[in-house]
């Protein structure tokens, strides 16, 4: 082939190859569009792709319930149907007991980098969900109890709550009944009497108008709510270095971002209490042991279901 018609040929050829360079991730959330975890990362979406022209995009397809139910969009990462998800562990215990481990937390996200508790996460992830755990958005947040009934001690005998598995072996220790249901169905379970109260981080309740039919929130709180960025990994083994590279940075900023929920968390019990939500509270030595065996309950119910990875994400996460 003579030099002009090959230079002729890598013409033709560079467009096309450049433009097969930039790749689009499919991204569902597992949690309702109008809430705060969709709102917090939309405005990082914009900037991925305003910063990503070229090489990297996300398009939003949509949330749960409207696009999948909450308990599915696991299932959808690992397969590929999705390439990233917005979800938290709760949601996809069904590929791995060990995606509920992470609300056991008691270091940052941060940190978890620093002392290889990350990497062990996408150990597993990758063995056993298909996935890559990208980064955690959502940390330095307690979980509560929220009632429509008051409680004087931490018993939750004869009260029906609506769970899902980060509060199961807690209230079934605490003698609740229990039922499982997306975020989408609390306003309905509640409004029909279907259940006398709902666990769920600090923040959030009003989103969806929660606050409507809540009368308590017991505190102190426990856990780490975590709501985390999750790709599937064939995707994320095609992305070329450059891309990976564009990918890691922009989750380091996001993750970055997580001390705004200190003070939103503390604005949002303020709205609680301005809406009328008030708050049981238990005494020094009481509120100690509920959040204890909070983390004793937690704890049992993965070291039971994943035996073999369980103690060392317990080492690697606690404190
Ligand atoms: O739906 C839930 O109560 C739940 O599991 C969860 C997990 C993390 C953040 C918010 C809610």
């Amino acid at each position: 082939m003579n030099t002009v018609r090959t230079l002729a040929l890598v013409g033709a050829l560079l467009p096309a190859a450049t433009a097969a360079q930039e790749t689009t991730l499919r991204f569902v959330s597992a949690f309702p569009e109008n809430g705060l975890y969709v709102k917090h990362v939309m405005p990082w979406m914009q900037k991925f792709n305003a910063e990503g022209k070229g090489l990297l995009q996300l398009n939003f397809i949509g949330s749960s319930p409207k696009v999948m139910p909450s308990f599915e969009v696991g299932t959808a990462v690992k397969n590929g149907v999705v390439d990233i998800a917005l979800n938290t562990g709760a949601f996809y215990t069904n590929l791995m007991p060990e995606a509920d481990a992470l609300k056991l937390a008691q270091i940052s996200a941060a940190e978890q980098r620093r002392n290889g508790a990350h990497d062990y996460i996408n150990r597993i992830w990758n063995a056993k969900a298909n996935m890559q755990y990208l980064v955690r958005f959502v940390e330095h947040t307690p979980f509560h109890i929220y009632l429509t009934k008051r409680i004087d001690k931490p018993d939750l005998t004869g009260l029906k709550l609506r769970i899902t598995p980060v509060y199961r072996d807690f209230f079934q220790a605490l003698g609740a009944t229990l039922i499982q249901t997306a975020p989408a169905e609390v306003y309905t379970a509640l409004e029909r009497g279907v259940v006398d109260g709902y666990g769920w981080p600090i923040h959030g309740i009003f989103d969806l108008n929660w606050h409507e039919r809540t009368k308590f929130r017991v505190d102190p709180g426990f856990y780490n709510a975590e709501v985390s960025l999750v790709m599937n990994l064939d995707a994320y083994r095609r992305l070329s270095p450059a891309q990976r590279e564009f990918l890691e940075r922009q989750v380091l900023a996001l993750e970055a971002q997580n001390e705004v929920w200190k003070q939103h968390n503390a604005e949002e019990a303020r709205r609680q209490a301005q809406a009328g939500i008030q708050t049981i509270t238990f005494d020094a030595a009481t509120a100690k042991q509920f959040v204890e065996r909070a983390y004793e309950t937690g704890w049992a119910g993965i070291l039971k279901a994943a035996p073999d990875t369980a103690p060392q994400l317990r080492r690697l996460l606690s404190r």
